[in-house]
């Protein structure tokens, strides 16, 4: 890869640069604004994994270091796109106004992702690699057979969901259809314990040219570039002009998941490399090197961080558990013969521990 291939319209040391094919000013964009989402989705992350070492979450799927990918293009969405997450969009939900309690619900496994999609403009988080790309194409189709030429979709995925057929299936319906989708691509260069090498031998934007639609590579750090960049790919798509993929560079600088170890296959040096092109770190020094932001802003910040924190842990505590056997309600719209004998089965084994109290 060479630099000119990388948009980039903030570096690592806060210097902001220009970009000919994406102009942004500073006056389009509330910078400030984009730095308090990424402060607080992060925050909502380091509480959640902290949730999960407590046994009060199940499992967690950390953003740690994509902040700037999901809320520069989360913040890019028009109110009327619709958005289809894999798993660890939390920013992106943040961006639809979803509230993160939503997400520790589910993390915690007493809801079956207790949100309406059509509501949110943002679908359910997906866990099957790929599926929701195919979803997502889907969608774009309809909205294209519905006539509705002022709306988008986007859909998030992984590099290691590349190498899954049905991201390139959906890749060529949507070219050959020319539909209405952004395929985000945040190539945080794991697919758990594989590293890119083992995803692909092309850089991942140049698959799109092999479809026969556009693709680019963007410093999936940088905040203002994911944003200028999903902009004018959301505003091509509602033109007409057809799907591209985004490939978003960055780093995942956690775990997996909560029950993942990372130290297991990947060296400490390349985590501190990534660590010096930290996505907030960025953009707090050019706010406060570009005069637009002082102390009292970030401290400001920070204690409404501190404030949702709490809010997340007190509301996750809180959470009921949900009756057993309603894990049967939610299967199929009506009734099904093998899901109502297991349902039985079921409340047989609960009722045997009825002498201990047991709810159903
Ligand atoms: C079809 C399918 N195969 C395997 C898995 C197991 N799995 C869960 S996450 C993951 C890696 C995905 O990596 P990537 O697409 O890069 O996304 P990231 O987790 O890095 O965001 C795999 C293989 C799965 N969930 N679905
Ligand atoms: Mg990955």
């Amino acid at each position: 890869m060479t630099d000119s291939e990388l948009i980039q319209l903030l570096t690592p040391e806060g210097e902001r640069l220009a970009h000919p094919m994406y102009p942004l000013d500073d006056s389009e964009v509330d910078l400030k604004g984009l730095y308090r989402d990424m402060t607080l989705v992060r925050r909502v992350d380091t509480e959640a994994i902290s949730l999960q070492r407590q046994g009060e979450l199940g499992i967690w799927a950390s953003l740690l270091g994509q902040e700037a990918a999901q809320i520069g293009s989360g913040r890019a969405l028009a109110p009327a796109d619709m958005a289809f997450p894999s798993y660890r969009e939390h920013g992106v939900a943040w961006c639809r106004g979803l509230e993160p309690e939503k997400l520790i619900e589910l993390f915690r496994g007493v809801s079956h992702s207790g949100w309406d999609p059509a509501e949110r403009k943002f679908h359910l988080y997906t866990i099957v690699i790929g599926d929701q790309t195919l979803h997502a194409t889907g969608y774009a189709m309809g909205i294209q057979r519905d006539g509705a030429d002022d709306e988008a979709v986007i859909v998030y995925f992984g590099d290691g969901a590349t190498s899954q057929g049905d991201v390139s299936e959906a890749f060529n319906f949507a070219s050959v259809f020319n539909a209405p989708v952004v395929f985000f691509c945040q190539n945080n260069q794991w697919a758990i314990s594989e590293s890119n090498e083992r995803q692909t031998r092309v850089p991942l934007y140049q698959r799109a040219s092999g479809f026969g639609f556009p693709g680019v590579r963007v410093d999936g750090n940088d905040v203002l570039a994911c944003y200028a960049v999903t902009r004018q790919a959301l505003r091509a798509a509602r033109e007409g002009q057809g799907p591209s993929l985004i490939e978003a560079f960055t780093y995942r600088m956690g775990a997996h998941t909560t029950t993942d170890d990372p130290t297991r296959y990947r060296i400490a040096s390349e985590l501190e490399t990534w660590k010096l092109k930290d996505p907030i770190e960025r953009v707090r020094v050019y706010l406060a090197r570009s005069g637009q932001a002082d102390s009292g802003f970030f401290e400001k910040i920070s204690a409404e961080a501190d404030e949702l924190g709490a809010r997340i842990r007190e509301a996750c505590r809180a959470m009921p558990d949900p009756a057993p056997l309603s894990l049967f309600d939610h299967v199929y719209a009506g009734s099904h013969a093998i899901l109502d004998a297991e349902r039985e089965r079921f409340a047989a084994y609960l009722d045997s521990f009825e002498s201990e109290g047991a709810s159903r």
